[in-house]
C-alpha cells in the first residue's frame, strides 16, 4: 500500500479533510480498477463516478461506527445505484467493516460480496439494492422511522439517473415533500451517461433542479462537482445551513472518471477490463494517486 494512504488509513475514524479525501478516493478508484480487471466483471463507469461522494460520506460525514454496524442511532446510507457495489465494498472494507482481502472474492460463487449489495450478508450495508429506483422509497421509510422512534439519524440515498427514470422515485419524492420529512438527503450522481447510451438518448431529465424543487424539495442552487472533494465538503456545509427538508444535492460527475478513455462512455458502464486497457488505465490512476499524495504532503 502507498505509505501516505497507509498513514491515513491507520486512523480511519478521523474526520478527513478535502486533500485527504481526494487521496483516499484516488487510491480506492485504483483498487476498484484492479479488482474489476482481476475478476473480469463489475461496473466500472458508475463506480468511478461516485468514488469521491461515497468516500467523503464514510470518511467525513456519516455518524457511524464499524464496530457496531447495527446501532439504531447510526446514519443510514443506501446505494440505490447498487450496480456500483465495488465502490461501496472498497470504502466499507477500508473503513473497517470487513477484511480488505475479501474484496478479491468479488462476485465469486459463494462470496458474500456479490455484484449487488446484500444487507443480510455484508456488515455496513443498510439496504440491499440493484433494481434501480427503490432506494429513495426505502430511505423515506427509514427517515420516517427515525422521527417515529425519536432518533436523530440522517438517511442518505445515492442515485444515478437510472433510478430517477423509475416512477417509484417520483412517488417517494412527492411523499417526502408532503410530510416535509426531516433528515432525508437525496444525493444524485449526475454523470448524464447510462448503460445503453447518454441520459438524453435514454430518458432526458432536463431541468432536474427545477423538477425537484417543483416537487417541494430543498435543492442546491450552487453547482457541486462530485469528483472534487472540496466541492463535496461545500455541499455538506450547504446541507447544514438550514432546516428545510427534505433535501437533494445534485453532483455533476463524470462516468468512468480517472481513466481518460473510459470517461463519459456508456460502453464502459459494465465492460470487462481487458489487459491492455488495464495497463493503460493504471498509469493514469497511479499518476493521480501520486499527485494527490504530493499535494497533501507538500
Ligand atoms: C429496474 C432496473 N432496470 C434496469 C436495470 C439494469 N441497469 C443497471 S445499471 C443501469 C443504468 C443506470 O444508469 P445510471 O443510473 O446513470 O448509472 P450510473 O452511470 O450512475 O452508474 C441499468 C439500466 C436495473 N438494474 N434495474
Amino acid at each position: 500500500m502507498d505509505s501516505k494512504v497507509d498513514t491515513l488509513l491507520k486512523n480511519p475514524n478521523k474526520k478527513m479533510n478535502s486533500d485527504e479525501l481526494a487521496l483516499l478516493s484516488a487510491y480506492f478508484r485504483k483498487n476498484m480498477w484492479d479488482v474489476l480487471h482481476q475478476r473480469g466483471t463489475g461496473h466500472w463507469g458508475g463506480a468511478a463516478s461516485s468514488a469521491e461522494i461515497v468516500t467523503s460520506l464514510y470518511f467525513n460525514r456519516l455518524n457511524i461506527n464499524p464496530n457496531t454496524p447495527k446501532d439504531i442511532s447510526r446514519d443510514r446510507f443506501i446505494l440505490s445505484k447498487g450496480h456500483a457495489s465495488i465502490n461501496l465494498y472498497t470504502v466499507l472494507a477500508n473503513r473497517g467493516y470487513f477484511p480488505i482481502e475479501d474484496i478479491k472474492t468479488f462476485r465469486m460463487f459463494g462470496s458474500y460480496l456479490q455484484g449487488h449489495p446484500c444487507m443480510t450478508k455484508i456488515p455496513g450495508v443498510d439496504m440491499s439494492t440493484g433494481a434501480l429506483g427503490h432506494g429513495l422509497s426505502i430511505g423515506l421509510g427509514m427517515a420516517l422511522g427515525a422521527s417515529l422512534s425519536k432518533e436523530n439519524y440522517c438517511t442518505y440515498v445515492l442515485t444515478g439517473e437510472g433510478c430517477l427514470n423509475e416512477g417509484q422515485s417520483w412517488e417517494a419524492l412527492m411523499m417526502a415533500a408532503k410530510y416535509k420529512v426531516k433528515n432525508l438527503v437525496l444525493m444524485i450522481d449526475y454523470n448524464k451517461v447510462q448503460l445503453d447510451g447518454t441520459m438524453n438518448e435514454i430518458m432526458p431529465l432536463d431541468n432536474l433542479k427545477d423538477k425537484l424543487k417543483s416537487f417541494g424539495w430543498n435543492v442546491n442552487d450552487d453547482s457541486f462537482d462530485g469528483n472534487k472533494t472540496s466541492d463535496i465538503l461545500n455541499s455538506f456545509d450547504w446541507l447544514d445551513k438550514d432546516d428545510i427538508w427534505p433535501k437533494a444535492v445534485i453532483y455533476d460527475t463524470v462516468k468512468g472518471k480517472g481513466v481518460s478513455f473510459s470517461e463519459n462512455k456508456n460502453t464502459w458502464h459494465g465492460k470487462v477490463i481487458d489487459d491492455e486497457s488495464y495497463e493503460n488505465g493504471l498509469i493514469e490512476l497511479e499518476k493521480d494517486i501520486k499527485e494527490k499524495g504530493d499535494k497533501l504532503w507538500a
